[in-house]
């Protein structure tokens, strides 16, 4: 039996409840788990630890459906069997009497061991955007990964040595980890600062695509990774323009749509093993309605179908 100290059962779940000791789900079903850790200050006007019950709260869909069969999507055209959709959440880790990142990271490193050993997909739901290098680290008996990183910033540090962990350099730690093939970077648009060779090392590097060239992520993708490529999906909620996400703690103005990142999401779902993904760093919003949630909803709807739903239908590229 798994004993992992500090999930708790969250008020709403996506999908059905288990606790991860007595997680059996059917093979590749994916399996939710939320993040309430935040370590950044910046997440000011809002709730910082209430991320992942935000998209909890703001996810209708398996209510909505209600002992149907299937359900039609408009955007894509395709008619899915809901129940081939549905995953199961095994809860919220509590920061609890953690003292730090790295033992709350480590809790996250057995949870997505223990997600994969039981043959699930991992959905990280957050939080800090830290994280994303214990899960990463956690898949490393699945072989080699790409990793596909959407965000309004680099998340990657130039200067050397590393600093400790934070959200603004888990990219770098992420591309150090031994079981990364390679690291794809998609919507980026905020400034980077540092030495005249680093920072044009950095901004001529081919696998990043700025936020005005976040369309051109399909063939980005096929021109670097190999069909077969196993990909993990890392989403931090702010590569969405601020207008239509504004609970987060580093907005950056010029960012894209709820509908171009739903879609792309859809179409890299549809066209590689996704083998876990994490949507980070959305804050809860106490007073209004959290729109970075509602999109976030639709992202899981994407990945929940290997890209059956939210692709656009009769795109042309
Ligand atoms: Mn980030």
């Amino acid at each position: 039996m798994t004993r992992i100290d500090g999930l708790v059962r969250p008020v709403q779940s996506i999908g059905t409840y288990q606790e991860i000791a007595a997680l059996a789900p059917p093979s590749n079903r994916w399996v939710v788990f939320g993040c309430p850790l935040s370590l950044d200050a910046l997440h000011a006007d809002s709730t910082p630890y209430g991320g992942p019950e935000s998209i909890r709260g703001a996810f209708p869909y398996f209510e909505a459906a209600r002992g149907a069969e299937v359900m039609g999507d408009w955007e894509s055209g395709n008619i899915v069997p809901i129940r081939e959709m549905v995953p199961a959440d095994v809860g919220d880790l509590e920061l609890g009497d953690r003292a730090d990142l790295e033992s709350y990271g480590a809790s996250v490193n057995a949870v997505v061991q223990t997600i994969t050993e039981r043959g699930g997909r991992p959905l990280m739901l957050g939080g800090e955007h830290s994280l994303t290098r214990f899960s990463v680290d956690a898949l490393a008996s699945i072989g080699s990964v790409w990793v596909v990183h959407l965000d309004a910033h680099s998340d990657v540090e130039i200067a050397e040595p590393l600093s400790p962990l934070t959200n603004g350099n888990v990219m770098s730690y992420v591309e150090q980890l031994s079981n990364v093939a390679g690291v794809v970077h998609a919507g980026v648009r905020e400034y980077e600062f540092g030495s005249q060779e680093a920072v044009v090392d950095l901004l001529r590097g081919d696998a990043w695509l700025s936020s005005s060239r976040f369309g051109q992520l399909g063939s980005a993708l096929s021109k670097r990774l190999p069909p077969d490529a196993k990909v993990y999906l890392s989403i931090d909620i702010d590569v969405l323009d601020p207008g239509v996400n504004p609970n987060i703690a580093w907005p950056s103005a010029g960012g894209i749509s709820v509908r171009e990142l739903v879609s792309a999401v859809a179409d890299i779902a549809a066209t590689y093993e996704v083998i876990g993904a994490d949507i980070v760093e959305l804050t809860a919003a106490p007073h209004t309605m959290n729109l970075g949630a509602i999109a976030a909803s639709r992202l899981i709807m994407a990945l929940l179908s290997d890209g059956r739903v939210g692709a656009q239908h009769g795109k042309e590229d």
